[in-house]
């Protein structure tokens, strides 16, 4: 019995200690813009661009209501002057725009509707490649195992991103935590 419980609650720091370093396994993700305001006014961009590290391959989603706003993917110095009379690189109009960052550099983003890119519509970001490889979590941190087996195993914390984006993290964790309780079950019962 002990022993088993040893083993169960052994397999759950394993599989758990990846969700709690950032896993290298999350690949690709989903940006809601603005979170659950989505692309519309009186939000500040510059303070949501700041939230998150992008990398090549994740995708903006800039949601809106058709024909109020558009994304217009610009040049910095048409970011600058909010002018879309040149320096436009990309029109997005549908009201849920999915635009891939595919390079590692900067992009640039206004809404060109009339007053709106000088109101605030409008941010840049900075896109790095992907590394390919992270290191590992450094082995001192992980935490003792109990020295008895009399102990229930915590239940794995929910994993909680800040906004809409928490949903996106949630798919891609949820595998993750259903493991545990899996192995509890075959092992323990
Ligand atoms: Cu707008």
């Amino acid at each position: 019995m002990e022993s088993h419980f040893s083993l169960v609650f052994f397999s759950f720091l394993t599989i758990s200690i990846p969700i709690l370093f950032k896993s290298p396994l999350v690949e690709a993700e989903d940006y809601a813009v603005g979170d659950s305001d989505g692309w519309t006014t009186g939000i500040n961009y510059l303070e949501w661009s700041e939230k998150y590290n992008f990398t090549v391959g994740d995708t903006l989603v800039f949601k809106y209501v058709l024909n109020q706003h558009n994304v217009y993917q610009v040049t910095e110095t048409t970011f600058r002057s909010c002018d879309a009379s040149s320096g436009v690189i990309s029109i997005h109009l549908s009201g849920n725009d999915r635009i891939e960052l595919t390079e590692p550099t900067k992009y640039w983003f206004i809404c060109n509707t009339k007053g709106h890119c000088k109101g605030g519509m409008r941010f840049g970001i900075n896109v790095t490649a992907t590394s390919g490889e992270t290191p590992p979590p450094p082995s001192g941190e992980t935490p003792p195992l109990p020295s008895d087996g009399s102990s229930s195993p915590p239940p794995p914390a929910p994993v909680t991103a800040p906004g809409g984006n928490a949903a996106a993290h949630g798919r891609e964790m949820r595998w993750w935590l259903c493991a545990p309780v899996v192995l509890f079950d075959l092992v323990y019962w």
